[in-house]
């Protein structure tokens, strides 16, 4: 069931349900990086925009109602440079959707993962959202037909080939920049951890990525498991295997990203601790999750082209 606020217009004939494929749809698309538009002049460039960053297609009733996620904190031309390709790229795929950007207050060191779960909590306070997409703020999608709608089951992993990777999977469990829950899923694998403070090692929580160039973790492996074999610990590992589920993808010709450039950020520094808390999902997921998470929300703005969630969310202890 749905909330009254995903339903048809209240006046008028229903609607003819929005077809799938999208007619709207154009495949490949180029992504220029040169400097992006003001909010102004991406405002008008999307004029069936609701404040909020909310849209639905106007002529026909959407099937997939999605939430786009973004942990934010001092980005602002990335975050121009997603408005402008994401809103035109979803509106071509006649979604009913809405871009929540989940800001960390203050200049404590960046959690990424935390901040999702604040994210997809205050989202479905909203909405009804059938799919939650948990989105970098720095990647482009190049084609249309990856479209942002979830898997029935699983979890999806959409950011298959990026341009800083060559347009291949850098290693076979990597589950970084976007990615894709239904609450369901989401609620199953008790969410996303909340512990990892500063870069790297919160995607490897929830999915079982692993970075095979990093002497260290395989140390850590070979250290920690007496019982089972190389690869079949990795899959064991992550909240998404641990609670039952495993991860489904799009193909590598079209789940194409441009990665903007960009250095480290100051107070998003590698968090060394990764390793240690690497190897204790598997006792850690079910206590430290969607059921441990607190923050303050500070703020809730309906900007034109998005939500503004300005959150804090403590410090590393
Ligand atoms: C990789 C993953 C990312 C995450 C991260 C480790 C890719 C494409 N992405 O990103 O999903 O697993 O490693 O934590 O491989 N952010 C801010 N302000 C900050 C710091 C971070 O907004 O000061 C947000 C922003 O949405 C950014 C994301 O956090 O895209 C990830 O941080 P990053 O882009 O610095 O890390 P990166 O590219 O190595
Ligand atoms: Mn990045």
């Amino acid at each position: 069931p749905r909330n009254s606020g995903t339903g048809p217009p209240a006046t008028g004939p229903p609607l003819r349900d929005c077809q799938i494929p999208s007619p709207l749809l154009v495949g490949p698309v180029s992504v220029h990086l040169s400097s992006p538009l003001s909010m102004e002049e991406i405002r008008q460039r999307n004029p069936l925009v609701l404040p909020g960053g909310r849209y639905r297609p106007p002529d026909c009733e959407p099937r997939h109602h999605t939430a786009i996620v973004v942990p934010y904190r001092n980005r602002q031309t990335h975050l121009r440079a997603l408005l402008y390709h994401l809103h035109p790229f979803l509106q071509r795929q006649q979604i009913h959707y809405s871009i929540y950007i989940v800001q960390q207050w203050g200049n404590g060191t960046f959690n990424r993962a935390k901040l999702l779960n604040v994210g997809v909590r205050e989202a479905l306070r909203d909405e009804d959202w059938s799919c939650i997409f948990l989105h970098d703020v720095d990647l482009l999608p190049e084609n249309d037909h990856n479209t942002y709608t979830c898997h029935r089951q699983f979890p999806t992993h959409l950011s298959v080939a990026m341009d800083k990777f060559r347009y291949r999977l850098p290693y076979p469990q990597y589950f970084g920049g976007v990615s894709a829950v239904t609450p369901d899923q989401y609620m199953k694998m008790n969410g996303f951890p909340n512990q990892y403070w500063g870069w790297g090692g919160e995607d490897d929580d929830i999915a079982a990525s692993f970075n095979f160039t990093s002497p260290n973790i395989i140390f850590h492996l070979h250290a920690s498991s007496h019982r089972c074999g190389f690869a079949l610990c990795l899959l064991e590992w992550a909240r998404v295997r641990l609670s039952g589920m495993k991860i489904v993808r799009p193909p590598v010709a079209i789940g194409h990203y441009k990665m903007i450039k960009h250095k480290g950020d100051r107070g998003n520094e590698q968090n060394p601790r990764r390793f240690d808390l690497l190897k204790r999902t598997r006792l850690n997921w079910r206590s430290d999750g969607l059921n441990s998470l607190t923050y303050k929300l500070l703020s809730k703005e309906l900007e034109p082209l998005y939500t503004n969630l300005t959150v804090n969310i403590g410090e590393d202890p």
